[in-house]
């Protein structure tokens, strides 16, 4: 992609779904200009947003014929179809099954649950900071349980979730672990899952998407 065509990518500093985006786009070396709206302030629900997006949420990835792409493992899906080097998925059909099934376990099982508007909701029905934090550590256990069980038993684990090469798992794992400190998660029980973090954390792409290495970066 040329300068020139450079998609914009609307997220979030410390959005998960953001985070294993930017650690896709990084790893395939795709440059993108960087669009931030704050969640903490609505900003994706503004007007304009919602024209583009209209389920207002982050990531999106607005490429430069105007054609805006929404999910996040719909977006690296189509990285992957679009920029196959270097690969996040293996190349038999039974290791994508599994990269896969390991990344929805994150996306699917774990965030629809801890997504912001439902940690507010859950704060409506009448839970403190204590139990909107008990809520999201219970549903953080629940799949990180049988994650840790599925990685550390399968020889198909290699230094990351698949083998010795990141995949779309190792975003997900990757973006996950960074909720997990915010919400005080206890990962000591989970030590493959801690090991694979660390193996990610020295790659400069993962390292790179961290939130803390955003623009609009917070404290
Ligand atoms: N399944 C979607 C989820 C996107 C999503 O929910 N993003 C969150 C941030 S991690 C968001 O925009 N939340 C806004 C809100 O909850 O109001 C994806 O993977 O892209």
């Amino acid at each position: 992609m040329s300068e020139l065509s450079k998609p914009l990518l609307h997220n979030y500093f410390r959005s998960s779904t953001s985070i294993r985006l930017r650690a896709a786009l990084n790893y395939k070396g795709v440059a993108y200009e960087y669009v931030a709206h704050n969640l903490r302030t609505h900003e994706n629900t503004r007007p304009d947003y919602l024209a583009k997006n209209p389920a207002g949420l982050v990531p999106a990835l607005e490429l430069a014929d105007g054609t805006v792409l929404t999910q996040s493992l719909a977006i690296m899906e189509w990285l992957e179809e679009t920029h196959p080097t270097p690969p996040l998925l293996p190349a038999d059909p039974l290791g994508r099954a599994r990269v896969r099934s390991l990344a929805y376990m994150i996306a699917c099982e774990i965030h629809p649950l801890n997504n912001l508007r439902v940690l507010d909701q859950v704060r409506a029905y009448g839970q403190d900071d204590e139990g909107v934090t008990a809520w999201f550590q219970k549903w953080v256990h629940t799949t990180f349980i049988p994650l840790e069980q599925l990685l550390a038993t399968s020889p198909a684990t290699g230094r990351y979730c698949h083998g010795d090469a990141p995949s779309m798992a190792d975003a997900c794992l990757f973006a996950q672990m960074f909720n997990n400190q915010r919400f005080k998660v206890d990962t000591a029980a989970y030590p493959t899952i801690e090991r694979i973090f660390a193996a990610l954390n020295q790659l400069e792409a993962f390292k790179q998407a961290a939130p803390a290495n955003q623009p609009d970066a917070i404290t």
